[in-house]
């Protein structure tokens, strides 16, 4: 779901002597309440900080942590279409994910309909309408692997500065390899252009797990990647919001893994990777987006969208690419959405889609 009353605006109007009637009178006191403060705790995004020909200049300031932590692929132990079992120590590895915090990194955040589960892979879902300004304070906790990280945005506008791209070119650029226990923060303004799905991930210096080839992108493999949603006052408002990543798991980059894996949001096969929901009269959108070395073929059964003047019913991913898809529900049911590539099919990226009437 998504809180467009709620975001971007400022806090004393979230809780105005008619909202918490209104709260009340629902009975959603307590629900009301937590709103606010995850609102509070989230946001950050309240001081209004104007700047020249930006429109309405809102600061959306986070907290983000490079974490290492353990991953079970496939928590459910079990692919159905494919009747395999599996054991945790074959579809565990150590991830890394971005999660946001309360500010000075003291606390993860809940998850929430505003920056999502916040579980690190895929990293908060940061949102900015044009004319914002989006301020992230990096700080590396990748206390397993101990690598140097990044943040590098797309689709936003940034100075070489903030890029946070290594190239070797000039090892000293701050900000290209924060090392574990340091911080770096990064800014980004929101031009008309920044309008859609973007992404960001690490890119910084190319490491390896044991003897594998060094990977130019290893942290995003390993995890580090979410997106940017950026609005402006025509997006139109959607009833629910689903947000899913495209990615890959390789058992020769990452030896604990007793296969590959081709994942939605860190998980593989039907029952382990996200299932969405939303009913009959809804606005629906997908923000989809795919990093890596695969291309993939988004396809979601029942259902069609328009993009770009045709219907579609299936949309082609490569690497760094997005998918904004909105669409009025109007198919009840229990549904597939998956990758039309056999092999990635096979290796887990099927999805569940619950549509309520
Ligand atoms: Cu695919």
């Amino acid at each position: 779901m998504v809180c467009d009353e709620m975001k971007g605006t400022p806090l004393p109007e979230r809780v105005s002597r008619r909202g918490v009637m209104r709260g009340l009178m629902s009975g959603g006191v307590g629900a009301l309440l937590s709103r606010w403060t995850r609102s509070a705790a989230a946001g950050r995004a309240t001081e209004p900080q104007r700047e020249q020909g930006e429109r309405s200049g809102r600061v959306h300031e986070h907290w983000i942590s490079a974490d290492s932590f353990l991953h079970n692929v496939v928590p459910g132990g079990y692919d159905s279409m494919m009747n395999v079992n599996y054991t945790s120590d074959q579809t565990s590895f150590i991830a890394l994910g971005y999660r946001a915090y309360t500010p000075n990194w003291q606390h993860p955040l809940p998850g929430s309909a505003d920056i999502g589960p916040n579980t690190g892979v895929p990293g908060p879902i940061l949102r900015a309408e044009v004319g914002d300004t989006i301020i992230l304070h990096f700080r590396n906790n990748d206390t397993y692997y101990g690598f140097p990280h990044s943040i590098h945005p797309h689709g936003v506008r940034y100075t070489p500065e903030n890029d946070g791209a290594w190239s070797g070119i000039d090892p000293h650029k701050p900000g290209t390899a924060v090392k574990p226990g340091e911080t770096h923060t990064y800014t980004y303004t929101v031009p008309p252009a920044s309008v859609g799905t973007w992404l960001y991930h690490d890119h910084s210096v190319p490491q390896s797990i044991g003897q594998a080839a060094p990977d130019p992108e290893l942290g995003a493999l390993l995890g580090l990647f979410g997106l940017f949603a950026i609005t402006n006052a025509e997006t139109p408002k959607v009833d629910a919001e689903h947000v899913l990543f495209l990615h890959d798991l390789y058992a020769a980059v990452i030896p604990t893994l007793a296969q590959d894996f081709d994942c939605f949001n860190g998980h593989a096969f039907v029952e382990n990777t996200p299932v969405f929901r939303a009913r009959v009269g809804q606005r629906v959108r997908w923000r989809i987006a795919a990093l890596g070395k695969e291309f993939h073929v988004f396809h979601l059964h029942g259902h069609r969208w328009v993009r770009d003047g045709r219907n579609e019913d299936a949309a082609v991913l490569g690497p760094a690419t997005t998918l904004t898809l909105d669409y009025l529900e109007d198919n009840p049911g229990a549904w597939l959405y998956h990758c039309h590539v056999t092999d990635h099919m096979m290796g887990g990226m099927m999805g569940r889609y619950i549509v309520g009437p």
